[in-house]
């Protein structure tokens, strides 16, 4: 735990993060400021709480003398680390960590935690649930949306606290230290902030970094990136592979999810491919990963079948929308990144109608191009990363520019056909149009509703009657 009482303590962004640890600080006695880069209008909603509780806010921008004069500085994870005040800070020796490392020192039982470029929310609410299932003590946060700082005051000596952690919170954390871990996998996301992809992979590689031989590190054997941590982890790797059998770990075989805690132990099957309601191959190796990761926490295998036949998809990942005039309509404003919308476009076999498009991170949409060919009838592109997108996929598909997604929507109402799929998987973040991913789907779902209704306005005849 940390010293706070009577110390001056600095919190950088007043998003979800940042207001939960604010507000903790000063419970914990410090004399706490936040700084953060939107107006006080903007901030308008949470100033008068912080005021109330004596907390200090800086408003429209950061100040270099606000940043000089602190003994700890708490940064929320949307904040870039090289943003100059952080930097000065550094050069003086200030302290720097994140809200993740500052609530894993309070947070009591035990921390199981999943990181990946992708499925980390599918993850962690699936293992979350199996816990839950087998009648171990639960809690669920971290990047899925609940920050880590709120669940301190629940957590218990024999707690298993499910965080999605994220790579912009392993960046910041110094001890912390999960009991399992679970590397999904690591492909090319969020290179605008991290530089490149090694600098990337390597603050997800931080979730293992204080691991000790009696913890364990779930890896995906069939995701290079992930798997080579293996080599550098000190704790006991159990695998998952969708593609063969694995010494310790869970795997396919015979249409079976199966698992093996031992190399010469005897294999358990936990359910058939068949019961997953999940869309996707990339869900099954979710479904692999939250079967080992909680079968390690000590989760029944009964408790793991009926939790994994009972799951459903998380709100934005591959959701089923509606059928619109036969027209399959599937939400995925989650995938934020290439690799997430190529394994969107690889669960459907063909005839996608695919929204592309919001703010890039430095992406490379060729790496959608096979798939496209072979699978999307036509692109609709929306947001500021529209022309590179369109640059990168000329000739691949017929592509439609459509700037917004409701221009998008009716673009697709008047162009799909029954049997065809309408797919928003977007391979970019949303901050350009929209407050975040959630809400960009909440509109998408909301314009696909509006889209329904305008194919069942009762007639003249109907109404009379
Ligand atoms: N800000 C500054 N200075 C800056 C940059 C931002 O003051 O230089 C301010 C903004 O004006 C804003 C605040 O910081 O007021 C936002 O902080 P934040 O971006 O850290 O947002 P939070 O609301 O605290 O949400 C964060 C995570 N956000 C990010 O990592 C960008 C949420 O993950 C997470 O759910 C939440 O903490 C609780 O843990 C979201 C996300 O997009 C879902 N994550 C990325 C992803 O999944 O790809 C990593």
């Amino acid at each position: 735990m940390l010293e706070l009482k009577g110390k001056k303590v600095l919190v950088v962004g007043l998003g979800k993060s940042g207001l939960a640890a604010a507000l903790f600080l000063r419970r914990q006695g410090a004399h706490v400021t936040v700084s953060d880069i939107r107006s006080a209008e903007a901030l308008a909603k949470d100033i008068p709480a912080l005021l109330d509780e004596g907390i200090n806010v800086e408003a429209g921008g950061h100040g270099l003398l606000t940043f000089r004069r602190q003994d700890l500085i708490v940064v929320s994870p949307g904040v870039p680390l090289d943003t100059p005040e952080l930097v000065q800070a550094r050069n003086l020796g200030r302290p720097i960590i994140g809200e993740l490392e500052l609530a894993a020192r309070y947070l009591k039982g035990q921390i199981l935690a999943v990181t990946g470029s992708n499925g980390k929310t599918t993850t962690t609410s699936l293992v979350g649930e199996i816990l839950e299932k087998s009648g171990l003590r639960t809690q669920v946060g971290g990047n899925i949306g609940v920050p880590v700082i709120a669940l301190i005051d629940e957590s218990a000596d024999d707690t298993w606290n499910v965080l999605e952690v994220s790579s912009f919170q392993l960046e910041t954390t110094e001890q912390f230290h999960p009991r399992i871990g679970v590397i999904l996998n690591i492909t090319p996301d969020h290179l605008d902030r991290h530089g490149t992809f090694e600098n990337y992979a390597l603050a997800k590689e931080r979730i293992f970094l204080e691991q000790t031989h009696d913890d364990y590190l779930v890896l995906n054997a069939d995701n290079a990136p992930a798997a080579s941590a293996a080599q550098r982890a000190k704790s006991s790797v159990y695998w998952f592979s969708l593609a063969h059998s694995v010494d310790q770990g869970a795997w396919v075989e015979n249409n079976n999810i199966v698992f093996r805690s031992a190399p010469n132990a005897a294999t358990e099957t936990v359910a058939p491919l068949s019961a997953i309601p999940l869309k996707g191959d990339h869900n099954i190796e979710n479904v692999l990963a939250s079967v080992c990761a909680a079968r390690l926490a000590g989760a029944a295998i009964d408790s793991i079948r009926k939790a994994v036949e009972e799951f459903k998809a998380v709100e934005h990942r591959l959701e089923y929308v509606a059928t619109v005039n036969g027209v399959d309509v599937y939400n995925d404003s989650k995938a934020t990144n290439v690799d997430a919308t190529a394994k969107a476009i690889a669960a459907f076999p063909g005839n996608i109608h695919l929204i592309l498009g919001g703010k890039d991170k430095n992406s490379d949409y060729t790496e959608l191009n096979d798939l496209i060919r072979a699978r999307v009838k036509a692109i609709y592109t929306i947001g500021s990363a529209a022309n590179k997108i369109e640059s990168h996929l000329r000739g691949i598909a017929p592509i439609h520019s459509c700037e917004t997604l409701d221009k998008a929507v009716t673009a697709i109402a008047s162009a799909a056909h029954p049997g065809d799929i309408v797919l928003l998987a977007p391979a970019c973040s949303s901050f350009d149009q929209f407050e975040n991913y959630e809400q960009r789907g909440r509109v998408f779902k909301q314009l696909i509703s509006d889209w329904e209704a305008s194919r069942h306005t009762p007639t003249l005849l109907e109404r009379t009657h």
